[in-house]
């Protein structure tokens, strides 16, 4: 039987303290940070990092994914509805035509394809993190102020842990239902949520999708978190407007970096 190598504690410390620190500190400015990586979030961050953009997801979880593990009432089967199977076929996951325009794949393979391609693209993770605000200059969203997300659980008297801040030219709100991102806004009455509809299936995903833009300068909002924001009926378990959504945030996205490139 081969032998592992002879390396100790020291080096694999030193692999793990030098390789995060190496990286957290490019994360500290970037082209865009997303915060929650969810479906939305993970296809908005694999086609910026595709595109050369400089990327890191902000995730509370110590995994990525968020409510696309299982499709819905448990069960890890997954809808997509036409077109957005365009983006199963893209990062390799099989799926079954049950009738005109709806397909049905595996939660399991679909979501760990899309961190796997998000990953591959280039994307950074910063997992275990939690938003805990957001910086404004000049009437501007321009960065997030995080913490461990461990820390939300400690008692108050021992919580009291500053946070710290990192920068980019352009943040995704992609948080899903709660949109806790844009509630930071509505924290300080420079923005009001409408509120997430009720279902309506036939009418949310082009919606959503419609929606996904800037709603607040330097933020930009995809996934769920768009009709919390806008008021608009809820889909269920169906994602096809989650990929579509963040594919729409990218492309928007991109432009808002380049007009910041240029005023920078
Ligand atoms: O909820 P989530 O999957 O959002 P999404 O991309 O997709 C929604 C669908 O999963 C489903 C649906 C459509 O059929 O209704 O719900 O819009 O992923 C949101 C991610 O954001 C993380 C959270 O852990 C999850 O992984 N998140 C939420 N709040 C924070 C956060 C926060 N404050 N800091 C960091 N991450």
């Amino acid at each position: 039987m081969e032998k592992f190598s002879p390396v100790g504690e020291r080096e694999i410390t030193q692999a793990i303290v030098t390789e995060f620190a190496r990286e957290f500190n490019e994360m500290i400015a970037s082209d865009c940070i997303i915060v929650g990586g969810g479906p939305s979030g993970l296809v908005a961050g694999r086609d910026l990092a595709r595109a050369g953009k400089k990327v890191v997801i902000v995730e509370r979880n110590n995994y990525l994914g968020g409510g696309f593990w299982s499709g819905g009432f448990l069960m890890p089967k997954v809808t997509v509805r036409h077109p957005a199977e365009k983006v199963l076929d893209e990062i390799g996951v099989p799926y079954k035509t049950v009738s005109r325009g709806l397909v049905v794949c595996d939660a399991p393979h679909a979501c760990s394809s899309l961190i796997s391609a998000a990953c591959a693209a280039g994307v950074k993770i910063l997992n275990m993190v939690m938003l805990e605000d957001i910086v404004i200059k000049e009437g501007r969203v321009c960065g997030v102020v995080i913490n461990w997300s461990p820390i939300a659980s400690l008692p108050r008297q021992v919580a009291a842990l500053d946070p710290i801040a990192i920068e980019a030219r352009v943040i995704i709100d992609a948080t899903g239902h709660d949109a806790t991102v844009v509630k930071k806004l509505e924290q300080r009455g420079l923005l009001k949520c409408k509120g997430e509809g009720a279902m309506w299936i036939e009418k949310s995903e082009d919606l959503i999708v419609e929606h996904t833009g800037e709603c607040y300068p330097g933020l930009i909002v995809t996934g769920m978190a768009v009709g919390t924001v806008w008021g608009l009926p809820r889909m269920g378990p169906t994602f096809g407007s989650m990929f579509l959504s963040g594919r729409r945030a990218a492309e928007i996205a991109m432009r808002k970096i380049e007009e910041r490139e240029k005023q920078q």
